[in-house]
Protein backbone atom coordinates (compact mmCIF):
# COMPACT_ATOMS: atom_id res chain seq x y z
CA UNK A 1 0.00 0.00 0.00
CA UNK A 2 1.46 3.15 -1.09
CA UNK A 3 0.43 7.16 -0.10
CA UNK A 4 0.56 9.78 -2.11
CA UNK A 5 3.04 11.82 -0.11
CA UNK A 6 5.68 9.57 2.06
CA UNK A 7 7.13 6.47 1.83
CA UNK A 8 5.28 3.07 2.40
CA UNK A 9 5.09 2.46 5.48
CA UNK A 10 7.39 0.51 7.47
CA UNK A 11 10.44 1.26 4.36
CA UNK A 12 13.59 0.68 5.63
CA UNK A 13 16.18 3.06 4.67
CA UNK A 14 19.01 2.25 3.16
CA UNK A 15 22.45 1.72 4.89
CA UNK A 16 24.13 5.11 5.52
CA UNK A 17 28.35 4.75 6.46
CA UNK A 18 28.43 1.31 5.26
CA UNK A 19 31.69 -0.66 6.25
CA UNK A 20 34.72 -0.84 4.25
CA UNK A 21 34.73 -3.98 2.84
CA UNK A 22 37.43 -6.87 3.90
CA UNK A 23 37.58 -7.96 0.83
CA UNK A 24 39.28 -6.42 -1.26
CA UNK A 25 37.52 -5.87 -5.22
CA UNK A 26 39.84 -6.46 -8.37
CA UNK A 27 40.48 -3.58 -9.97
CA UNK A 28 37.32 -2.56 -12.40
CA UNK A 29 34.61 -4.22 -10.63
CA UNK A 30 31.19 -3.71 -11.73
CA UNK A 31 28.07 -3.30 -9.32
CA UNK A 32 25.77 -5.07 -12.00
CA UNK A 33 22.16 -4.61 -10.88
CA UNK A 34 21.62 -1.67 -8.44
CA UNK A 35 19.29 0.82 -8.70
CA UNK A 36 18.41 4.92 -8.49
CA UNK A 37 14.76 6.27 -6.93
CA UNK A 38 13.65 9.92 -7.75
CA UNK A 39 14.57 12.09 -6.03
CA UNK A 40 11.08 12.47 -6.00
CA UNK A 41 10.45 16.67 -6.60
CA UNK A 42 13.11 16.23 -9.72
CA UNK A 43 11.97 12.67 -11.06
CA UNK A 44 8.46 11.59 -9.59
CA UNK A 45 7.27 8.09 -8.94
CA UNK A 46 5.08 6.46 -11.32
CA UNK A 47 1.24 6.74 -10.74
CA UNK A 48 1.21 3.14 -11.01
CA UNK A 49 3.61 1.85 -8.53
CA UNK A 50 3.25 -0.30 -5.38
CA UNK A 51 5.31 0.85 -3.09
CA UNK A 52 6.97 4.49 -2.62
CA UNK A 53 10.57 4.13 -1.61
CA UNK A 54 12.87 6.65 0.12
CA UNK A 55 15.18 8.73 -2.59
CA UNK A 56 18.42 7.36 -3.07
CA UNK A 57 19.76 9.52 -5.94
CA UNK A 58 22.52 9.28 -8.49
CA UNK A 59 25.69 11.04 -6.45
CA UNK A 60 24.72 8.60 -3.57
CA UNK A 61 25.14 5.63 -5.44
CA UNK A 62 28.09 6.98 -7.08
CA UNK A 63 29.24 7.62 -3.71
CA UNK A 64 28.50 3.77 -2.92
CA UNK A 65 30.20 2.80 -5.33
CA UNK A 66 33.49 3.99 -4.61
CA UNK A 67 33.39 3.60 -0.99
CA UNK A 68 33.37 -0.14 -1.59
CA UNK A 69 35.76 -0.14 -4.56
CA UNK A 70 34.10 -0.67 -7.25
CA UNK A 71 34.02 0.99 -10.38
CA UNK A 72 30.92 0.81 -12.73
CA UNK A 73 27.72 0.25 -12.05
CA UNK A 74 24.52 -1.20 -13.98
CA UNK A 75 21.48 0.59 -13.12
CA UNK A 76 18.26 -1.23 -13.42
CA UNK A 77 15.18 0.38 -13.74
CA UNK A 78 12.61 -0.08 -10.62
CA UNK A 79 8.45 -0.93 -10.82
CA UNK A 80 8.42 2.31 -8.89
CA UNK A 81 9.04 4.78 -11.71
CA UNK A 82 7.01 2.63 -13.97
CA UNK A 83 8.30 3.04 -17.57
CA UNK A 84 9.72 6.58 -17.25
CA UNK A 85 13.09 6.59 -17.17
CA UNK A 86 14.24 9.79 -16.70
CA UNK A 87 16.11 9.34 -13.45
CA UNK A 88 17.47 6.45 -14.86
CA UNK A 89 18.99 8.38 -18.10
CA UNK A 90 20.11 11.30 -15.82
CA UNK A 91 22.37 9.06 -14.02
CA UNK A 92 23.84 7.23 -16.64
CA UNK A 93 24.35 10.38 -18.30
CA UNK A 94 26.34 11.66 -15.14
CA UNK A 95 28.61 8.45 -15.10
CA UNK A 96 30.97 9.79 -17.83
CA UNK A 97 30.59 6.05 -19.20
CA UNK A 98 30.97 4.41 -15.72
CA UNK A 99 26.94 3.35 -15.81
CA UNK A 100 24.99 1.15 -17.89
CA UNK A 101 21.50 0.68 -17.12
CA UNK A 102 18.35 -1.51 -17.92
CA UNK A 103 15.20 0.31 -18.90
CA UNK A 104 11.24 -0.63 -18.56
CA UNK A 105 9.74 -0.15 -21.57
CA UNK A 106 6.09 -0.22 -23.29
CA UNK A 107 5.46 -1.81 -26.97
CA UNK A 108 4.71 2.02 -28.32
CA UNK A 109 7.83 3.46 -27.99
CA UNK A 110 9.42 4.78 -30.67
CA UNK A 111 12.73 3.91 -32.46
CA UNK A 112 14.25 7.37 -31.59
CA UNK A 113 13.26 7.04 -28.23
CA UNK A 114 15.11 3.57 -28.25
CA UNK A 115 18.00 5.25 -29.97
CA UNK A 116 18.08 8.19 -27.10
CA UNK A 117 18.12 5.15 -24.12
CA UNK A 118 20.79 3.34 -26.10
CA UNK A 119 23.15 6.56 -26.67
CA UNK A 120 22.59 6.85 -22.54
CA UNK A 121 23.67 3.92 -21.83
CA UNK A 122 20.51 1.57 -22.10
CA UNK A 123 21.45 -1.90 -23.00
CA UNK A 124 18.47 -4.07 -21.94
CA UNK A 125 14.84 -3.75 -20.33
CA UNK A 126 13.57 -5.33 -17.55
CA UNK A 127 10.28 -8.14 -17.55
CA UNK A 128 9.65 -7.90 -14.31
CA UNK A 129 6.75 -10.91 -13.29
CA UNK A 130 6.92 -10.47 -9.72
CA UNK A 131 3.35 -10.58 -8.76
CA UNK A 132 3.46 -7.71 -5.97
CA UNK A 133 5.35 -5.55 -8.07
CA UNK A 134 3.26 -5.32 -11.36
CA UNK A 135 0.27 -6.11 -12.78
CA UNK A 136 0.71 -8.77 -15.40
CA UNK A 137 1.34 -7.67 -19.33
CA UNK A 138 0.21 -10.01 -22.02
CA UNK A 139 2.99 -11.95 -22.88
CA UNK A 140 2.66 -11.03 -26.81
CA UNK A 141 3.08 -6.95 -25.75
CA UNK A 142 6.33 -8.29 -24.22
CA UNK A 143 7.45 -9.77 -27.35
CA UNK A 144 6.65 -6.66 -29.19
CA UNK A 145 8.93 -4.97 -27.25
CA UNK A 146 11.64 -7.83 -27.84
CA UNK A 147 11.46 -6.72 -31.93
CA UNK A 148 11.80 -3.45 -30.86
CA UNK A 149 15.09 -3.62 -28.95
CA UNK A 150 16.86 -6.39 -30.60
CA UNK A 151 17.96 -4.67 -33.77
CA UNK A 152 19.76 -2.42 -30.64
CA UNK A 153 21.37 -5.63 -29.06
CA UNK A 154 19.99 -5.60 -25.98
CA UNK A 155 18.95 -8.16 -23.68
CA UNK A 156 15.97 -8.93 -21.38
CA UNK A 157 16.45 -8.76 -18.10
CA UNK A 158 13.87 -10.89 -16.14
CA UNK A 159 12.64 -10.93 -12.54
CA UNK A 160 10.47 -13.94 -10.91
CA UNK A 161 9.79 -15.97 -8.18
CA UNK A 162 10.46 -19.72 -7.96
CA UNK A 163 6.96 -21.31 -7.66
CA UNK A 164 6.49 -19.13 -11.24
CA UNK A 165 8.89 -21.03 -13.00
CA UNK A 166 7.01 -23.33 -14.17
CA UNK A 167 4.75 -21.44 -15.91
CA UNK A 168 7.05 -19.10 -17.52
CA UNK A 169 9.60 -21.44 -19.02
CA UNK A 170 8.49 -21.97 -22.10
CA UNK A 171 7.88 -18.15 -22.74
CA UNK A 172 11.27 -17.29 -21.44
CA UNK A 173 12.86 -20.10 -23.42
CA UNK A 174 10.65 -18.23 -26.58
CA UNK A 175 12.48 -14.99 -26.06
CA UNK A 176 14.68 -14.59 -28.66
CA UNK A 177 17.92 -12.28 -27.22
CA UNK A 178 20.01 -12.88 -24.16
CA UNK A 179 18.07 -13.15 -21.31
CA UNK A 180 19.50 -12.17 -17.37
CA UNK A 181 17.98 -13.70 -14.39
CA UNK A 182 17.70 -11.54 -11.37
CA UNK A 183 18.58 -13.43 -7.84
CA UNK A 184 18.78 -16.43 -9.01
CA UNK A 185 15.51 -16.81 -9.63
CA UNK A 186 14.36 -16.09 -5.98
CA UNK A 187 14.67 -19.90 -4.86
CA UNK A 188 13.69 -20.61 -1.31
CA UNK A 189 16.73 -21.45 0.36
CA UNK A 190 15.45 -23.32 3.21
CA UNK A 191 14.90 -25.93 0.70
CA UNK A 192 17.67 -28.30 -0.59
CA UNK A 193 19.95 -26.73 -3.21
CA UNK A 194 19.85 -30.08 -4.68
CA UNK A 195 16.29 -30.31 -4.79
CA UNK A 196 13.65 -29.93 -7.78
CA UNK A 197 13.02 -26.66 -7.07
CA UNK A 198 16.57 -25.38 -7.82
CA UNK A 199 17.23 -28.21 -10.15
CA UNK A 200 14.42 -26.58 -12.43
CA UNK A 201 16.10 -23.55 -12.17
CA UNK A 202 19.59 -24.46 -13.12
CA UNK A 203 18.08 -26.66 -15.63
CA UNK A 204 16.26 -23.00 -17.17
CA UNK A 205 20.45 -22.14 -17.15
CA UNK A 206 21.23 -24.99 -19.21
CA UNK A 207 18.62 -24.45 -21.94
CA UNK A 208 20.48 -21.88 -23.59
CA UNK A 209 23.81 -20.27 -23.25
CA UNK A 210 23.05 -17.22 -23.46
CA UNK A 211 20.70 -17.00 -20.22
CA UNK A 212 22.66 -15.09 -17.59
CA UNK A 213 22.18 -15.21 -14.09
CA UNK A 214 23.04 -12.20 -11.41
CA UNK A 215 23.92 -14.29 -8.32
CA UNK A 216 22.62 -11.35 -6.05
CA UNK A 217 20.18 -10.60 -3.14
CA UNK A 218 21.67 -12.99 -0.43
CA UNK A 219 19.70 -10.59 2.18
CA UNK A 220 16.33 -10.45 0.75
CA UNK A 221 16.75 -14.62 0.00
CA UNK A 222 18.22 -15.39 3.26
CA UNK A 223 15.79 -17.33 5.96
CA UNK A 224 18.48 -17.45 8.38
CA UNK A 225 18.41 -13.68 8.65
CA UNK A 226 21.28 -11.02 8.78
CA UNK A 227 25.01 -11.29 9.97
CA UNK A 228 26.20 -11.49 13.35
CA UNK A 229 28.48 -8.81 14.17
CA UNK A 230 31.27 -11.12 15.42
CA UNK A 231 34.07 -10.54 13.45
CA UNK A 232 33.65 -13.60 11.19
CA UNK A 233 31.51 -12.99 8.05
CA UNK A 234 28.63 -15.40 8.75
CA UNK A 235 26.21 -13.41 7.03
CA UNK A 236 23.98 -15.03 4.37
CA UNK A 237 25.27 -18.48 5.16
CA UNK A 238 22.37 -20.51 3.99
CA UNK A 239 22.39 -18.83 0.58
CA UNK A 240 25.91 -19.82 -0.04
CA UNK A 241 24.80 -23.08 -1.99
CA UNK A 242 22.65 -22.41 -4.22
CA UNK A 243 25.07 -18.89 -5.57
CA UNK A 244 28.05 -21.00 -5.20
CA UNK A 245 26.75 -23.47 -7.43
CA UNK A 246 25.71 -21.01 -9.95
CA UNK A 247 28.89 -19.83 -10.40
CA UNK A 248 30.24 -22.68 -10.37
CA UNK A 249 28.94 -24.77 -13.11
CA UNK A 250 28.15 -21.14 -14.93
CA UNK A 251 31.54 -19.46 -14.29
CA UNK A 252 31.26 -17.31 -17.57
CA UNK A 253 27.39 -15.95 -17.05
CA UNK A 254 27.05 -14.81 -13.42
CA UNK A 255 27.05 -10.85 -12.16
CA UNK A 256 27.08 -9.82 -8.97
CA UNK A 257 25.37 -6.45 -7.74
CA UNK A 258 24.63 -5.00 -4.34
CA UNK A 259 20.57 -4.38 -5.32
CA UNK A 260 21.39 -0.85 -3.49
CA UNK A 261 19.30 0.75 -2.13
CA UNK A 262 17.37 -2.83 -1.63
CA UNK A 263 13.87 -2.24 -2.21
CA UNK A 264 10.92 -3.78 -0.03
CA UNK A 265 13.14 -5.60 2.96
CA UNK A 266 11.80 -6.05 5.89
CA UNK A 267 13.69 -7.37 9.23
CA UNK A 268 16.82 -5.24 8.10
CA UNK A 269 18.58 -3.52 5.99
CA UNK A 270 22.13 -4.52 5.37
CA UNK A 271 25.28 -3.04 5.44
CA UNK A 272 26.59 -3.27 1.68
CA UNK A 273 30.16 -3.58 2.68
CA UNK A 274 29.07 -6.74 4.18
CA UNK A 275 27.83 -7.62 0.97
CA UNK A 276 31.05 -7.48 -0.61
CA UNK A 277 32.45 -9.33 2.11
CA UNK A 278 29.77 -12.35 0.71
CA UNK A 279 31.50 -12.75 -2.61
CA UNK A 280 34.45 -15.37 -1.73
CA UNK A 281 32.28 -17.42 -0.08
CA UNK A 282 30.06 -17.42 -3.45
CA UNK A 283 33.15 -17.58 -6.14
CA UNK A 284 35.55 -19.24 -4.37
CA UNK A 285 38.85 -18.52 -6.52
CA UNK A 286 40.42 -15.57 -7.96
CA UNK A 287 39.34 -16.43 -11.28
CA UNK A 288 35.96 -16.87 -10.51
CA UNK A 289 35.52 -13.55 -9.00
CA UNK A 290 37.47 -12.16 -11.45
CA UNK A 291 34.87 -13.48 -14.06
CA UNK A 292 32.16 -12.59 -11.76
CA UNK A 293 32.85 -8.90 -10.89
CA UNK A 294 34.98 -7.46 -13.66
CA UNK A 295 35.04 -10.41 -16.78
CA UNK A 296 31.43 -11.18 -17.40
CA UNK A 297 29.73 -7.53 -16.78
CA UNK A 298 32.16 -5.95 -18.76
CA UNK A 299 31.58 -8.00 -21.80
CA UNK A 300 27.78 -7.84 -21.50
CA UNK A 301 27.49 -4.14 -20.99
CA UNK A 302 31.01 -2.39 -22.29
CA UNK A 303 31.97 -4.95 -25.17
CA UNK A 304 34.18 -2.43 -26.13
CA UNK A 305 35.93 -1.34 -23.67
CA UNK A 306 39.96 -2.07 -23.50
C1 LIG B 1 15.06 -5.64 -6.70
C2 LIG B 1 13.95 -6.27 -5.99
C3 LIG B 1 12.70 -5.77 -5.76
C4 LIG B 1 12.11 -4.64 -6.37
C5 LIG B 1 12.24 -4.27 -7.65
O1 LIG B 1 11.75 -3.02 -9.50
C6 LIG B 1 11.49 -3.21 -8.32
O2 LIG B 1 10.62 -2.60 -7.72
O3 LIG B 1 13.10 -4.90 -8.42
C7 LIG B 1 11.82 -6.52 -4.82
O4 LIG B 1 10.93 -5.92 -4.23
O5 LIG B 1 12.05 -7.75 -4.67
O6 LIG B 1 15.70 -6.26 -7.51
O7 LIG B 1 15.34 -4.48 -6.47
Amino acid sequence: MTTDTGKTPGWLDWYAGPSRPRFELPAGAVDAHCHVFGPADQFPYAPERKYTPCDASKDQLFALRDRLGLSRNVIVQATCHGADNRALVDALRASGGLARGVATVRPGIDDAELRELHEAGVRGVRFNFVKRLVDAAPQQDLLDVVGRIAPFGWHVVVYFEAADLAELREFLLSIPVPLVVDHMGRPDVSRDPDGPEFGAFLDLLRARPDIWCKVTCPERLSVGGPPALDGEQRAYRDVVPFARRVVEEFPDRVLWGTDWPHPNLTGHMPDDGLLVDFVPHIAPTADLRHRLLVGNPMRLYWPDAR
